[in-house]
């Protein structure tokens, strides 16, 4: 038997599903995960390091065209079984919530709707001076370098960010307002693929559980279970989930 049977029951008769991802949903399409070894002309600086409006600010292009390699890549590749088990799951509960901390669009690729993205996405720059939200024209273009010149923007000349949630910034009102809402309200929590490192985030399945949720975290690594109503899948999401289904 692959899953506890609490698990099961607790799928089965689940009223409200509350999914919530980090990096390690989209690992098996190729995306490494925010903790791995960064490669490249990065690779001597720790992710946290570089996630930083202080390093965007000191250091433009070098961030900036981390962000413009990750961007390239995501071009590049396909949301993965865990990503399309989770769109699945969504049509056979009475009501689901999909929160999730990554940038990327692999959720929504796979046929989820109303993700919300706590961190933000790499696909909504804005300027780093006045705001506004600005489109890209064109492919991610990589110089051998790899450092990047930001756009300009065209109201104030200031660089163009990624639109993503950096260390010491608020998360986005409304979806975190929802999230929150979301985690309070549900019987169901699967969380999947995170390390639970960033707050306030890794909050979320805390809340779920003081509410009587059943929380179940599914990751290579075991997870310590928060309550007796916890539990720890441990292995990849690509392969767990869609055996839940
Ligand atoms: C697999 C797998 C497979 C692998 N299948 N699984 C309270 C206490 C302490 C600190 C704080 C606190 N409250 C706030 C803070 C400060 C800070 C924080 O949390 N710091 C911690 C590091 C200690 N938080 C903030 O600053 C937040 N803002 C905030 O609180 O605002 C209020 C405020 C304002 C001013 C001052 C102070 C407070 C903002 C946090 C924003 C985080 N942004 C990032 C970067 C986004 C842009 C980018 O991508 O570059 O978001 S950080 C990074 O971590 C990214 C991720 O979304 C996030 C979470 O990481 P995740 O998804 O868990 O990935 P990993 O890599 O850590 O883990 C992957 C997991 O997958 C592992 O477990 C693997 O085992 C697993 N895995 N293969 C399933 N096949
Ligand atoms: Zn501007």
């Amino acid at each position: 038997m692959f899953a506890p049977e609490d698990v099961k029951k607790a799928l089965e008769k689940a009223q409200h599903l509350v999914v919530f991802t980090g990096a390690g949903v989209s690992a098996e399409s190729g995306v490494p995960t925010f903790r791995d070894a960064l490669t490249g002309l990065w690779e001597n600086f720790d992710p946290e390091a570089l996630a930083t409006p202080e390093a965007f600010a000191e250091n433009p292009d070098f961030v900036w065209g981390w962000y413009e390699w990750r961007r390239k890549l995501l071009l590049e590749v396909q949301p993965n079984p865990a990503h399309i088990a989770i769109a699945e799951l969504a049509k056979r509960v009475p009501k689901f919530t999909l929160i999730t901390q990554n940038v990327d669009d692999l959720h929504e690729r796979a046929g989820s709707t109303d993700v919300l993205h706590l961190h933000g996405s790499l696909f909504t720059p804005r300027c780093f001076d006045c705001g506004r939200s600005y489109e890209f024209t064109q492919a991610p273009t990589l110089t051998k370098e790899q450092r990047i010149t930001p756009p300009q923007c065209e109201h104030c000349s200031g660089n163009i960010r990624p639109g993503v949630v950096w260390f010491g910034e608020s998360l986005p009102e409304a979806e975190f307002k929802a999230a929150f809402e979301a985690v309070q309200s549900c019987d169901l929590l699967l969380s999947v693929g995170t390390s639970g490192m960033v707050y306030p985030a890794a909050q979320l399945p805390e809340i779920a559980a003081q509410n009587n949720a059943t929380v179940v975290h599914i990751n290579p690594q075991k997870m310590s279970a928060i309550t007796r109503h916890g539990y720890s899948l441990q292995g990849a999401a690509g392969e767990i989930l869609p055996l839940l289904i």
